[in-house]
C-alpha cells in the first residue's frame, strides 16, 4: 500500500461551560489538526494531534501544521502498513516535532486496521477489555464547587478523578483536596495533578499536609529535577506527566526511579507505536499509568481508548478524554462518550471512527 494523497485540515473545539483552568493557563477553544491519508488501495486513514493551547506543553497547532507540511512531500510514495519504517522516514525528514508525527502515526494505524480488517486495539496487542475504564479531570476551581464535582462524578461510576491545583496560595489547594476526600473518601481514587505549577517548597507542604489522603501527585513541579529533589520526603506517590517527553525520558526516570507511575498523552510520546513501548516498559516495571492526550476530538478519542483497551488492569489508571467538554461529535454515531466513567471501545476495523468530512470545510493544506 502507498500514501497517495495527505491532506491536513484544522478545526475549532470550542470548551464547553469554559473556561478550561490549569496552574499556568487557561483555554477557550482548542484549535485541532485531522490529517487523512489517501491510499493506492481506496482505503483512508485518519489522524489527529491538539495541543491545549501554546503552553501546556512545548507544543502548539499551528506549529503541527507546520511540521506536518514539512514532512508531507517527503511522505506520499510511503507504506503505512510498516510503521517501523515510516516512523524511521519521519524521523529522516524532520527532527523531533513527535507531536505531529503522531498524528501520521494514528493515521497509519488506522489504515493498517481496516486493511487486515481488525481494530487497533487488536494490533496493538489485544484488548483486554471493550470497556475502557475513565477518569475526569477537574480544572483549577473553588474548594465546595470541585467537592461537588466529585461527588456528582462518583455517583456517575467515573473510577477516578484528577483535581487540578496550582497557580495561587497552596492552602487553598490543600482544602480542595480536604473536601473533595470528605465528600467521596475512597469511592473514586485521586490524582492531585500540579501541571508543573508548584515550587518544591509547596509541594511539601501539600503532601505532608494531606499524609491521610491517598492521592497520587501528578507533576508537581517544573522539571524532573525538582521532583528528584523531594521524593524521599514526600508521604505521596508521584506520576510524570508533562516532562515525560519521550521514550528515552522515561526509561531515564525509570531507570533513576524518580517516579511511580505517569500521565501518558499519545502524541507527545509520538503516537501509538512508541506509546505501545511506553506500556511495554510500565508492564515491566509494574508503572501505572494513564493514556490521554491533552486535548481533541473524536479521533484522538479513539487512538487513546484502543490503546487504553490494551493495558494490564492493575496499571490502568484511565484514559481521560476532552468529550465532556466538546460539543457534538466528527462521527455522530460511533464518537466516543463516557457512559458511567467508562468508554466502549469502538469495533473497527482500524479506529472504527468514520468522520463527517463536510465538518471541516477545506483542507488548509494537500499533498
Ligand atoms: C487532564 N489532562 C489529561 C487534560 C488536559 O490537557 C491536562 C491533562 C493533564 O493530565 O495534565
Ligand atoms: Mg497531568
Amino acid at each position: 500500500m502507498k500514501i497517495t494523497e495527505l491532506h491536513i485540515y484544522a478545526h475549532p473545539l470550542p470548551v464547553r461551560d469554559g473556561p478550561y483552568r490549569m496552574a499556568s493557563t487557561e483555554v477557550w477553544s482548542l484549535d485541532t489538526t485531522l490529517v487523512k491519508l489517501v491510499t493506492d488501495s481506496g482505503l483512508i486513514g485518519w489522524g489527529e494531534t491538539c495541543p491545549v493551547g501554546p503552553v501546556y506543553q512545548p507544543q502548539h497547532a499551528a506549529g503541527a501544521r507546520a511540521a506536518l507540511a514539512e514532512m508531507a512531500p517527503g511522505l506520499i510514495g510511503a507504506d503505512p502498513l510498516q510503521p517501523l519504517r515510516l516512523h524511521r522516514r519521519m524521523d529522516g525528514l524532520l527532527n523531533g516535532h513527535r507531536y505531529a508525527k503522531a498524528a501520521i502515526d494514528i493515521a497509519a494505524h488506522d489504515l493498517m486496521g481496516k486493511a487486515w480488517g481488525v481494530r487497533v486495539a487488536d494490533l496493538l496487542g489485544g484488548a483486554v477489555t471493550d470497556r475502557v475504564p475513565s477518569y475526569y479531570a477537574s480544572g483549577v476551581g473553588e474548594p465546595d464547587e470541585i467537592a461537588r464535582i466529585a461527588a456528582e462524578r462518583a455517583a456517575e461510576g467515573y473510577p477516578r478523578m484528577q483535581v487540578k491545583i496550582g497557580g495561587r496560595p497552596v492552602e487553598i489547594d490543600i482544602e480542595v483536596i480536604r473536601k473533595v476526600w470528605e465528600r467521596v473518601g475512597s469511592r473514586m481514587r485521586l490524582a492531585v495533578d500540579g501541571n508543573r505549577g508548584l515550587t518544591t517548597r509547596d509541594t511539601l507542604r501539600l503532601s505532608r499536609e494531606c499524609p491521610d489522603i491517598p492521592f497520587i501527585l501528578e507533576q508537581p513541579c517544573n522539571s524532573i529535577e525538582e521532583i528528584a529533589a523531594i521524593r524521599g520526603q514526600l508521604h505521596h506517590a508521584v506520576y510524570l506527566d508533562e516532562t515525560a517527553e519521550d521514550v528515552a525520558t522515561v526509561l531515564r526516570a525509570v531507570g533513576q526511579g524518580v517516579c511511580d507511575g505517569f500521565g501518558m498523552k499519545v502524541t507527545r510520546i509520538g503516537g501509538l507505536r512508541p506509546m505501545a513501548v511506553f506500556r511495554d516498559i510500565c508492564e515491566v516495571r509494574s508503572m501505572p499509568h494513564t493514556c490521554d492526550d491533552a486535548w481533541g476530538g473524536d479521533i484522538i478519542a479513539a487512538a487513546c481508548a484502543h490503546i487504553g483497551a490494551t493495558v494490564q488492569p492493575r496499571l490502568m489508571e484511565g484514559v481521560w478524554l476532552a468529550q465532556p467538554y466538546i460539543e457534538g461529535h466528527f462521527d455522530p454515531e460511533n464518537g466516543l462518550r463516557i457512559e458511567g466513567g467508562h468508554i466502549r471501545l469502538p469495533e473497527g476495523p482500524g479506529l472504527g471512527i468514520a468522520p463527517d468530512e463536510s465538518l471541516f470545510g477545506a483542507p488548509v493544506a494537500s499533498f
